[in-house]
């Protein structure tokens, strides 16, 4: 237990010092279990500071990114209230380490979902859908991992963006949440489109497997939780400038955006 303790540290401080290390493998042998415990302890150091889990995300929901990685199922870790940026607000990227940022769709529970029983149908416990932004922000030199590195590193959670929640029954009467068009503008230009059949093949089944995955890895879905479903385009580097404007557009589901702050003013 130490160890995994002593290794949820080094990458704790990798965060907040904003500093890349070497993957975890490249010294200690992980298996995707142990991998998963790490996480477990690197929440719990961010807790013990009075932060507070607010939801879960998925990482590796696209058929490229799964293929890439060589792997058949998705990863969940969790996120947390200090990592949550208002809709319109600041990302400071001087205190992150060499962020990318992907459009995805967020669903946000009413009452809890009990990952044990096998009844709970996650979908009923959704109350509200949002067009998302998240930034991943791999603690690891170069953006480079392995399955359980990157577990380890907290699916390489970094900060987080939901935009306006709309109830969640009127936009699936409404709209084909399978196959909504997404958009990526990264100061004023275009540089991602894509659907929301690129997560999964359809968000909705996101649910589910969270569900799986919470029982699976002892994780909490208390009423109130935010799901990040996963990307619907390919995750693009945050320039570290400051004054550049993100805007991801779902169609049927609006906007979210934000605008970074800090870090170089020459890039
Ligand atoms: O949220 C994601 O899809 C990313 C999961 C972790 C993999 C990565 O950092 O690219
Ligand atoms: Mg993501």
């Amino acid at each position: 237990m130490t160890d995994v303790v002593a290794l949820a540290s080094m990458l704790d401080d990798a965060a907040r010092t904003a500093t890349a290390i070497p993957q975890l493998t490249a010294t200690t042998s992980l298996t995707l279990d142990k991998a998963y415990d790490v996480q477990r302890a690197g929440v719990a150091l961010r807790t013990e500071r009075g932060d507070a889990a607010v939801g879960v995300k998925l990482g590796f929901t696209s058929k490229a990114k799964a293929l890439q990685m060589g792997v058949s199922d998705a990863i969940i870790g969790v996120i947390t209230d200090e990592m949550r940026v208002d809709d319109g607000g600041e990302v400071d990227v001087s205190r992150l380490i060499h962020p990318r940022i992907e459009p995805e769709v967020a669903f946000r529970l009413g009452p809890d979902i009990d990952p044990d029983d096998p009844h709970d149908d996650p979908q009923t416990a959704v109350l509200e859908i949002a067009p998302a932004l998240e930034i991943i922000d791999s603690r690891y030199r170069d953006f480079t991992f392995s399955l359980e590195d990157v577990v380890a590193d907290n699916t390489s959670a970094a900060r987080f963006v939901v935009g306006p929640w709309r109830p969640f029954e009127s936009a699936q009467a409404r709209l084909d949440l399978g196959n909504l068009g997404v958009v990526l503008e990264l100061d004023g230009a275009v540089v991602e489109t894509g659907s929301t059949a690129a997560i999964l093949g359809d968000p909705l089944r996101a649910l589910p497997a969270v569900k799986r995955m919470a029982r699976h890895h002892g994780l909490a879905l208390p009423a109130g939780s935010i799901i990040l479903a996963g990307a619907a385009t390919a995750a693009v580097s945050l320039p570290s400038q400051p004054g550049i404007s993100v805007v991801a557009t779902v169609t049927g589901l609006g906007r979210v955006c934000l605008t970074t702050v800090g870090g170089d003013v020459d890039g």
